[in-house]
C-alpha cells in the first residue's frame, strides 16, 4: 500500500511492516481535523459501534459498549518485554523481546483484513512543549481514533516533528478478535514500541495514556533524568490570587479524578479559595526554572470513572462530560437517547439498556436476588479537559508548573491517619513506596483487597521497581533541599465500626489542602509522631463543617502503635519478599527508623 503522507523512513518502515502483518483494506492517516471525525462518527454510528447521543441534552456525545469480558485493565496480561527479566524487575510480568514479537506477530496476522489501519499521529503534552513526546498508534478501531482525539493532541504536525528528530513512540493496537486468551498488552521500553492486541478497553487501548505515558515514559525519564508519574496536579488560589501547585499519586479509582477538580467548602470559597484543574491522572515531572520540580498533564481530556460521579461529588466533572464526550458501558435510554450511571442521580431511567445492551430498570436482581447493576462499576467518559469549568489557565502551559507539595494516598479503612508529613525527601520516597490501598474496579481481579502500590505505579511502572525507588532518591538528589516539594501521605478512607466513612472528604478535603500548604509556609506547626509529623487537630479548619467533631477528627489523626508495628512488619516482609537486596538501602534505612521510632517515642 502506498504511504503518501510522509517521506520520513522510519515512519514508513514501521508503517508498512505492521500493514504487512495485519494486511489492512485501507491505510488512513487521522489529521485531527473535525471535518475527518465527523466522517469517523457517522461510519461508527453506521455500523452500531458507537451511538450518537442527543444533540440537544448531550451536543456531540458518544455511546459505546465495550466487549462483556473487557471492561478493565488486564494487569496479568500486561508485559514488560526487557533483555532481561531482571530489567522488568519483580513487580512486572515480563516476556522476552524476540519471543514476544514472535507471539504477537503470530495473532497479529491478518488481523485487519476487511478493515482499516488508522494511522494517529500525536502528541503527550501541547506539542513543541519541552516536555512533549510523540507518538503513532496504529489501530483498527474508530472508537480508539476518536478517544485518542480527546485524551491527546492529533495532528499532523506530529509528523513534521518526527521526521525532524526521528524520535516517537511506536504504537501497534488491533481489536483481533477481542479474544480474552490471546489479549496481550506488551511494552517493549527499549524499542520504544507499545503491541496491544484482542481488547478494546481504554486503558489497554489508549496506547498514548498508561502504556505510553506512564511505562514508556516513565523508562525514558528513568534514563533522561525526569519521572513520569500516576499523579493528579491540582492549584489552590488563594485570597490574595497566589496559586500553590499540588501532585498526588493515588491508585486507580480513589478519587484522584474528584481531588483534581474540588469544589472548596463555603467556609474557604466566602474567602476567596479556589481550586484548578491541571490533570487528574498522569504528571510528567522535571527539574525546570529557579532549580525547582515543574510537572505538567501530558493529557488532553480526562479518562473519569462514571460511577459515583454526581452533582454533589464532583459537579466539575459532570460539566465536563456535557458535550463531545464518549460514554462506555454506562446505561442508555434509547427514549431521549441520554445516559446513566449508579450514583448519578436518585431518578434512574426505567425501561432502558444497561451496560451490556439487555433491557435494564431500577431494581432488578439477579437469580441471586443481588441488585443488577445498569453501568459497568469501571464505565468511564471520556471528555475534553478544556470542558471543566476549572480547568487552569496554566494547563497549555508547555512549561509546567511549580510544585509546592506532593501527596501519597490510598484506601486504608483502618490505619493511616487522615493526613502526615514527612520529616524529608527520602522519608517522603518511604512514604510513596509502603503505600498499600484495598482494590477496586479498575483492574480485573478481586475488590477491597490490600494491595502494596508503591507510588500508585505498581501497574504502571515500565522497569524494575527497585531501580524506580532509586531513581525518585536521585531525583531529590538533585534539588536543593529548600525547593524541594514536601511530601505528605494522606487517607480519606478511614472507617467506623459501622463501616461508614469517618471523614466527610469530597470538598471537605480541602481543609486538609490548606494544613499542608501552611506547613509548606511555615506557619502552622505539627506533632512529631513515630511515622513523621501530623496536625494539631484544632490546626485543621472545621469551619462551616456541621455533624463533624474535633473529637471525631482525634480519632483519624492517631498513630496506634501497635497497628503501625505489624504495618512496619508487614512493610519488611514485602521489602525482602519482593525487592531482597535490589532494595535501595536508603529505604531500609528508613524502615529501620520507623521501627526504632515505634518503640522508642510516644
Ligand atoms: C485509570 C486507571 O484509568 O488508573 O486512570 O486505571
Ligand atoms: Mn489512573
Amino acid at each position: 500500500m502506498n504511504i503518501t503522507f510522509t517521506d520520513n523512513k522510519e515512519i514508513k518502515d514501521f508503517i508498512e511492516k505492521y500493514a504487512k502483518i495485519m494486511q489492512p483494506d485501507d491505510i488512513v492517516l487521522i489529521d485531527g481535523s473535525k471535518k475527518q471525525a465527523r466522517q469517523l462518527i457517522n461510519e461508527a454510528a453506521s455500523t452500531g459501534e458507537i451511538i450518537k447521543l442527543n444533540n440537544k441534552l448531550l451536543p456531540g456525545c458518544l455511546y459505546h459498549r465495550t466487549a462483556p469480558n473487557d471492561v478493565a485493565r488486564v494487569e496479568d496480561r500486561t508485559f514488560i518485554c526487557t533483555d532481561t527479566k531482571e530489567e522488568a524487575g519483580p513487580s512486572n510480568h515480563w516476556k522476552e523481546p524476540k519471543e514476544a514479537y514472535k507471539m504477537l506477530d503470530s495473532i497479529a496476522k491478518g488481523a485487519m483484513k476487511g478493515r482499516t489501519m488508522y494511522v494517529i499521529p500525536y502528541s503527550m503534552c501541547k506539542i513543541g512543549s519541552p516536555f512533549a513526546k510523540y507518538g503513532i498508534e496504529l489501530t483498527d478501531s474508530i472508537y480508539v481514533v476518536l478517544n485518542m482525539m480527546i485524551m491527546t493532541r492529533v495532528h499532523t504536525k506530529v509528523l513534521k516533528k518526527i521526521e525532524k528528530t526521528g524520535e516517537f513512540v511506536k504504537g501497534i493496537h488491533s481489536k483481533v478478535k477481542l479474544e480474552l486468551e490471546n489479549r496481550y498488552i506488551c511494552h517493549f521500553p527499549q524499542d520504544n514500541l507499545i503491541y496491544s492486541l484482542n481488547s478494546g478497553y481504554g486503558g489497554n487501548v489508549l496506547l498514548g495514556k498508561k502504556c505510553f505515558a506512564l511505562r514508556i515514559a516513565s523508562y525514558q525519564g528513568w534514563k533522561e533524568g525526569w519521572m513520569a508519574e500516576h499523579m493528579l496536579i491540582l492549584g489552590v488560589e488563594k485570597p490574595n490570587g497566589e496559586v500553590k501547585y499540588i501532585t498526588g499519586a493515588f491508585p486507580s479509582a480513589c478519587g484522584k479524578t474528584n481531588l483534581a477538580m474540588l469544589v472548596p467548602p463555603k467556609a474557604y470559597s466566602d474567602k476567596g479559595y479556589k481550586v484548578w484543574t491541571v490533570g487528574d491522572d498522569i504528571a510528567w515531572i522535571r527539574k525546570g526554572k529557579g532549580g525547582k520540580l515543574y510537572a505538567i498533564n501530558p493529557e488532553n481530556g480526562f479518562f473519569g470513572v462514571a460511577p459515583g460521579t454526581n452533582e454533589k461529588s464532583n459537579p466539575n466533572a459532570l460539566h465536563s462530560t456535557k458535550t463531545n464526550t464518549i460514554f462506555t458501558n454506562v446505561v442508555y435510554n434509547q427514549k431521549n437517547k441520554t445516559v446513566w450511571w449508579e450514583g448519578l442521580d436518585k431518578n434512574p431511567p426505567k425501561n432502558v439498556y444497561d451496560w451490556l445492551g439487555n433491557k435494564w430498570s431500577p431494581g432488578m436482581t439477579d437469580k441471586d436476588g443481588k441488585p443488577i447493576k445498569g453501568a459497568n462499576p469501571n464505565s468511564r467518559f471520556t471528555a475534553p479537559a478544556k470542558n471543566c469549568p476549572v480547568i487552569s489557565s496554566e494547563f497549555e502551559n508547555p512549561k509546567g508548573v511549580p510544585i509546592t507539595a506532593m501527596l501519597f494516598g490510598g484506601r486504608r479503612a483502618k490505619s493511616a491517619p487522615l493526613v502526615y508529613e514527612a520529616r524529608d525527601w527520602k522519608h517522603g520516597v518511604f512514604m510513596g513506596v509502603t503505600m498499600a490501598s484495598e482494590t477496586t474496579a479498575a483492574a480485573a481481579g478481586a475488590v477491597g483487597v490490600t494491595r502494596r502500590d508503591p507510588m500508585a505505579m505498581l501497574p504502571f511502572c515500565g522497569y524494575n521497581m527497585a531501580d524506580y525507588f532509586q531513581h525518585w532518591l536521585d531525583m531529590g538528589k538533585k534539588i536543593k533541599v529548600e525547593n524541594r516539594p514536601k511530601i505528605f501521605h494522606v487517607n480519606w478512607f478511614r472507617t467506623d465500626d459501622n463501616g461508614k466513612f469517618i471523614w466527610p472528604g469530597f470538598g471537605d478535603n480541602m481543609r486538609v489542602l490548606d494544613w499542608i500548604l501552611r506547613r509548606c509556609e511555615g506557619t502552622v506547626g505539627a506533632v512529631e509522631t513515630p511515622i513523621g509529623y501530623m496536625p494539631n487537630p484544632e490546626d485543621i479548619n472545621l469551619e462551616g463543617l456541621e455533624d463533624f467533631t474535633v473529637d471525631e477528627l482525634k480519632t483519624i489523626l492517631d498513630c496506634d502503635k501497635e497497628v503501625w508495628t505489624k504495618e512496619a512488619d508487614e512493610i519488611e516482609a514485602y521489602f525482602n519478599k519482593t525487592f531482597g537486596d535490589t532494595l535501595p538501602k536508603e529505604l531500609k534505612a528508613e524502615l529501620n527508623k520507623l521501627k526504632k521510632n515505634l518503640k522508642t517515642r510516644k
